[in-house]
């Protein structure tokens, strides 16, 4: 079921921007009522009141108020969430950037990253990497994170920075450290002898940010008294098989007892959402 708004499509200038710069800032994809749903979908979650019988892939949760919250694959257990990262525009937009013909979801995200205000803390920073750090069972770095802002973001309320044109370093060894929160200590270990740009991913509500899956990208603080809420689509293109005995990865679980190299990731577990006619 669609749920997006918009129908904009991706020009040879986005796509020109994408390939250079590692990610693209689109324009508002949904709508203020489906925002409101999506915000209380967090809501929902984190009281674990789940559409379904089902459970969420990790256990998530953390007795510290300050910590960043994250759960993989909302979609498994909230319709609404089901409905935003499985949309085919979500899907059309992605393969558009990565050049493709189809693409599925390799898996969804839902973050929260609470206000501290001004408390001296860096529990909700995202350290810096690359997406792919995680994905190396996977057989192609072409993939796209689509990160949806549920609130206007910018750097005061801890939102994203990229790293420009880091997408072209290749995968850097170690780079799987979202969850190092000391910034500076990365920076050091990333930038050495390459060109370290920053750039904010500052979006309003609605809007979301599409970075390649080899841009170093990280967030800090929330410096405000609000909490940060985004639902984040991973998105791989048809044909992304498993290359094995790298790096586990929950993923390699929905191919069944015996995987093997080069097995398709298809499946209920990895829903098609766009395919060019
Ligand atoms: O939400 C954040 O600050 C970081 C999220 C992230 O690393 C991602 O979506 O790939």
């Amino acid at each position: 079921m669609t749920q997006t708004i918009q129908k904009y499509k991706i020009t040879a200038q986005d796509k020109e921007t994408f390939d250079r710069d590692g990610y693209w800032i689109s324009p508002k994809l949904i709508s203020d009522e489906q925002i409101e749903r999506l915000r209380q979908a967090h809501q929902r979650i984190w009281t674990n009141d789940f559409d379904g019988d089902g459970m969420p892939m990790r256990p998530f949760g953390s007795s510290n108020p300050e910590a960043l919250r994250k759960v993989d694959n909302g979609w498994w257990f909230n319709d609404e969430i089901r409905a935003t990262v499985t949309d085919p525009y979500i899907g059309e937009l992605s393969a558009d950037l990565l050049g493709v013909d189809e693409t599925l979801l390799w898996h969804d995200q839902v973050i929260y990253k609470p206000g501290v205000g001004e408390k001296e803390t860096n529990s909700g920073n995202v350290g810096w990497h690359q997406d792919f750090g995680y994905w190396q069972c996977s057989s192609t770095t072409n993939m796209v994170t689509v990160w949806i802002a549920l609130q206007d973001t910018d750097l005061t309320n801890g939102g994203m920075t990229t790293i420009l044109g880091s997408h072209k370093w290749g995968l850097v060894p170690g780079s799987d450290s979202f969850f190092n929160q000391n910034m500076e200590e990365l920076k050091e270990k990333y930038a050495g002898g390459r060109d370290w740009v920053e750039e904010p991913c500052i979006l309003k509500a609605g809007q979301a940010s599409f970075h390649h899956a080899l841009t170093f990208h990280g967030s800090g603080a929330n410096r405000t008294n609000e909490a940060r809420l985004s639902i984040v689509a991973h998105v791989m293109p048809g044909g992304t098989a498993y290359r094995p005995g790298i790096q586990f990865h929950p993923n390699i679980k929905q191919l069944g007892p015996r995987p093997y190299a080069g097995q398709r990731f298809e499946g209920e577990f990895f829903p098609v959402l766009f395919k060019r006619l």
